[in-house]
């Protein structure tokens, strides 16, 4: 395992009088981007590359390459966000229909609000499901669910 794809709701979070995510908002991904940066793994991830809403790419340059950086990562991690983000939303189909390990990240308590296609996205696709009530704190259930959609993938039940 050597890198990893992590999406979650982006635009909806930038304030546009300031072009940016609250810190707030950023420390989840930034949490995360640390923790798996420190394991030695390449970490694909736009909110960083876009610098938090200070320079987002056009629709037409990120479409592409967020689905590259899916193609190449070994894992999908995300955050569907409540509200749900569009464009996370459209990755975690991308990353399935590429039968990608997908790993997602629920808020706790709240499993009902998240779409029927979210929820029951385990019975057609590799996924692991981490219910989190502070994602920085849920870092070894994160890590152990990688773990487990990472070998699931390449040990399918019924392989010798
Ligand atoms: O719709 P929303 O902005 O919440 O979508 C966020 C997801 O789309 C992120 O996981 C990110 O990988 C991708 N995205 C992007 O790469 C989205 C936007 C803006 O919608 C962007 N670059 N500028």
């Amino acid at each position: 395992m050597r890198s990893v794809f992590l999406a979650g709701p982006f635009m909806g979070l930038v304030n546009p009088e300031t072009n940016s995510m609250p810190s707030a908002e950023q420390l989840p991904f930034l949490t995360l981007i640390e923790h798996f940066e420190k394991q030695g793994l390449e970490v694909y991830n736009a909110h960083r590359r876009e610098a938090w809403g200070a320079q987002v790419l056009a629709p037409e340059q990120c479409t592409p390459l967020d689905q590259l950086e899916i193609r190449k990562a070994d894992v999908f991690v995300a955050i569907p966000g409540i509200p749900p983000s569009p464009g996370t939303h459209v990755e975690i189909g991308w990353a399935s229909a590429f039968d990608k390990p997908v790993v997602l990240l629920l808020e706790a308590g709240r499993e009902e609000e998240y779409g029927f296609l979210v929820r029951g996205l385990g019975s057609v696709a590799t996924v692991e499901f981490v219910h989190y009530t502070d994602v920085g704190r849920a870092t070894p259930q994160i890590d152990a669910a990688i773990r487990r959609v990472v070998d699931r993938v390449n040990n399918p039940a019924g392989t010798p």
